[in-house]
């Protein structure tokens, strides 16, 4: 007998036109700095603080018109609602020193935004800056150098905030700093203590609630920075639930064997909101494209099944310099968004039906059942209906526009 895809998930109970609707309305953050391998707007540096963009593939966006023409070719293949996320060093126009940045300076991303209904998250830039001392920022035993961090976070809070406010969309403002040392230190809690004061002073400025939230990343190590990351996920972890802030899980920045989808549960009886930065570790945090691996069904699995996904602030965090750049986009959002209408389309009630009458056999059974279920077939027509290129006709789209723009910028 042959069935259509859609009288199959109904016949395990699935409601498909109402997870069409989910995931239309599930907000991705796309993060802006895949498209010129973290560089940014200010005049150029190295990419420092033990992240590293390797790859040298034609066409890197090198300013704004650039990468916001890049940027408009991925949204027109990513269904679904969207944000920008934004890095301090994507200011606009009138460039100025990191610490002194205000609205003005992303006054055109703002209206970038609001011509095609965008939300904006934001990031203060903690690294690639002369301001990091011995690898230290609002960690650092001098003063000045915690001082200058702690205004340029304070001024990356206030942009956010003017994201909220003109976009009437929340942004996430999301604090991540390389601090750590090559060997295992001295004195570990000497910096832990200074980070924890930094940011203290940093939330005396009162943000408003209703226009912004800020998240605090944690991380195991960087590059050149193995032994001893002071702001790690205990620290971070304690620190967010004390003070009520987010607690951002990049999905590169634990432990190679460590579970990150484990994790989503346990936080989501302590916190009211979670953050992600979904990213893809091979070896080490070496921010690969995600793919529509084992890894990433986890978290949308966990995200889903917890009915968590209007408590949780989705973005993806990768650079890969090696391929192209509009395509990575694409191809690491839609992976997003095919894990979160998968997960969509599991009968989440069975198998806790299941667990909980310890009829371990069936678990596992339904489990390997539903792995076949034709998602795909609902993933083809959310697209279609949404008027979305297929799989197979995005790519000619990209390599089109590589040809006639990409290819031109040498
Ligand atoms: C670094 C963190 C951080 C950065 C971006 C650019 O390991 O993941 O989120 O990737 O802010
Ligand atoms: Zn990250």
């Amino acid at each position: 007998m042959k069935y259509n895809a859609n009288e199959i998930f109904k016949h395990y109970g699935i409601d498909v036109e109402k997870a069409k609707k989910d995931l239309a309305n599930t907000t991705i953050s796309i993060h802006c700095w895949q498209l010129d391998d973290v560089s940014g707007f200010e005049s150029k540096g190295n990419l420092t603080g033990g992240i590293q963009s390797t790859g040298d593939y034609i066409g890197k966006a090198r300013n704004f018109s650039e990468l916001t023409s890049d940027l408009d070719k991925a949204l027109m293949h990513i269904p679904g609602k969207k944000k920008i996320n934004l890095h301090a060093i994507y200011q606009a126009q009138d460039v100025v020193d990191r610490r002194f940045i205000t609205p003005h300076q992303f006054e055109p991303w703002v209206k970038y935004a609001k011509e095609r209904a965008l939300g904006l998250d934001f990031n203060p830039t903690v690294f690639s800056s002369s301001w990091l001392k011995d690898g230290l920022s609002l960690s650092s035993p001098i003063k000045e150098v915690r001082d200058y961090w702690i205004e340029h976070c304070i001024n990356s809070i206030k942009i956010s905030e003017y994201f909220g406010k003109e976009l009437g969309i929340k942004s996430l403002c999301n604090i991540w700093i390389p601090d750590g040392l090559k060997e295992v230190p001295a004195d570990r809690i000497g910096p832990r203590k200074r980070l924890k004061e930094s940011l203290d002073k940093i939330l005396e400025y009162k943000f408003d609630k209703n226009l912004v939230d800020v998240s605090v990343e944690s991380k195991v190590f960087g590059i050149g920075l193995e032994s001893y990351t002071v702001g790690s996920h205990e620290f971070y972890l304690n620190y967010a639930l004390k003070n009520n802030l987010l607690c951002l899980l990049d999905t590169g920045h634990f432990h190679e064997g460590e579970i990150v989808a484990d994790k989503i549960s346990s936080m989501l009886l302590f916190n009211d909101k979670i953050a992600f930065h979904v990213s893809r570790p091979v070896r080490w945090d070496s921010d690969h494209v995600i793919k529509l691996d084992d890894k990433l069904q986890d978290v949308a699995d966990e995200l889903v099944k917890c009915n968590a996904l209007d408590r949780t602030y989705l973005a993806l965090d990768y650079f890969d310099g090696s391929i192209n750049r509009v395509a990575a986009i694409i191809i690491g959002t839609r992976n997003m968004q095919k894990a979160l209408l998968k997960a969509m389309l599991t009968p989440w009630n069975l198998l806790k039906e299941a667990q909980d009458n310890a009829d371990h056999t069936k678990v596992l059974a339904l489990e390997e059942e539903i792995k076949t279920l034709p998602w795909q077939e609902i993933w083809y027509d959310f697209l279609s209906e949404n008027g979305y290129l297929s799989e197979e006709n995005w790519y000619i789209d990209v390599l089109d526009y590589e040809e006639k723009v990409l290819k031109k910028r040498a």
